[in-house]
């Protein structure tokens, strides 16, 4: 009987080692995908401008993530917030056969032709930031970037909250780029809350276009209309620099000396110094942190699976009557 079972062990040991690897470690996984050529995962990646410092962050963050050591090569072209220069950058690539687009589009439409193109070449095209409306959304495979209603929403509750009972609130609306998905989302918010809060009007309205030289200039012409405003709805931080600039040459109060109350987006540091200053009174953040989250959909793609098509990133919103200085030092942007 023992030495049945201690054949019957032996037996078990012999098939057991069979089931390792010769040294016994366990079987190796598939071979990972043989590189591309030359080794570099090329990414061709079309940036809307460098028109804000929240786009620098994004570029920077693009940068930081696709390097060389970690085995892409990325080319980044600027298009100046000129969509035929994004649409021109992504023939382009397709020329150079790049392993992978991804665009920043400035505006939401205008992409079904070329990214056909992309398509035709088999050339995975990745949406980041600001959204695109096309026929056949099997022309990109993910998004990934704000719910911009969503940052407008959380700017007019905090309007309802901080203006109740204030029976006729008088707006002035700064808007972004006309057309990309951060002013339609944000503008959304502001039109919604307008409706659903009795007393609430838009006085002036106008597009800032992100940038901070537009943004003194839109506040300038709103100065010279009416001076009764108590709300500067601003859709982003630069803009918001450049109207703090026009309502201090104007000798116009504003933030904690009463006055024009400024509500902003985006939330980058210069922007959170300025709410801690208490200039800007509610700064909701947009987060352009977006690398990790766009080589992560590469992998994904690179080991065979799908990724979400559409991936919101989680945002929060500074007050400046509770905002503090370590909350902006601890802050990547
Ligand atoms: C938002 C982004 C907007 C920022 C602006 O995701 O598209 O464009 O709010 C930037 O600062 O110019
Ligand atoms: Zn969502």
């Amino acid at each position: 009987m023992n030495k049945l079972f201690a054949l019957l062990g032996l037996f078990l040991f012999v098939c057991t080692l069979a089931s390792c690897g010769e040294n016994g470690a366990e079987k190796s996984a598939p071979a990972p995908e043989a590189e591309k050529p030359g080794g570099l995962i090329v990414v061709g990646f079309s940036q809307v401008g460098a028109e804000s410092t929240w786009r620098m962050a994004n570029t920077k963050s693009m940068k930081d993530t696709f390097t060389e050591k970690k085995g892409y090569k990325l080319i980044i072209r600027d298009a100046q917030q000129k969509q035929e220069r994004q649409v021109a950058a992504i023939r382009d690539f397709i020329r150079q056969r790049v392993n992978f687009i991804v665009l920043a589009p400035v505006t939401e439409h205008g992409w079904d032709e070329v990214l056909q193109e992309a398509a035709s070449a088999s050339i995975p095209v990745i949406i980041m930031d600001r959204m695109i409306q096309i026929r056949d959304e099997a022309l990109f495979v993910s998004w990934v970037g704000s719910d911009f209603r969503k940052e407008g929403d959380v700017a007019v509750a905090w309007m309802g909250k901080t203006f109740t009972g204030k029976k006729d609130l008088k707006i002035a609306h700064m808007q972004g780029t006309i057309g990309s998905s951060a002013q339609i989302g944000r503008s959304e918010g502001l039109r919604e809350g307008v409706a659903g809060n009795a007393g609430w009007t838009i006085v002036l309205s106008a597009s800032g276009e992100f940038t901070q030289v537009n943004g003194k200039e839109v506040m300038e012409r709103f100065l010279s209309e009416r001076r009764d405003i108590d709300v500067l709805y601003c859709e982003n931080d630069n803009m918001a620099f450049g109207a703090i600039q026009a309502l201090h040459e104007a000798n116009v109060p504003y933030g904690a000396q009463g006055g024009v109350q400024i509500i902003s987006f985006d939330a980058t540091r210069a922007g959170l110094e300025q709410t801690l200053a208490r200039n800007i009174s509610f700064n909701v953040e947009c987060n352009p942190l977006h690398g990790p989250r766009v080589e992560k959909i590469i992998r994904q793609l690179q080991s065979g699976q799908i990724p979400a098509k559409v991936e919101h990133v989680d945002e929060r919103a500074f007050d400046a009557a509770t905002i503090s200085k370590e909350e902006i030092l601890s802050r990547a942007y």
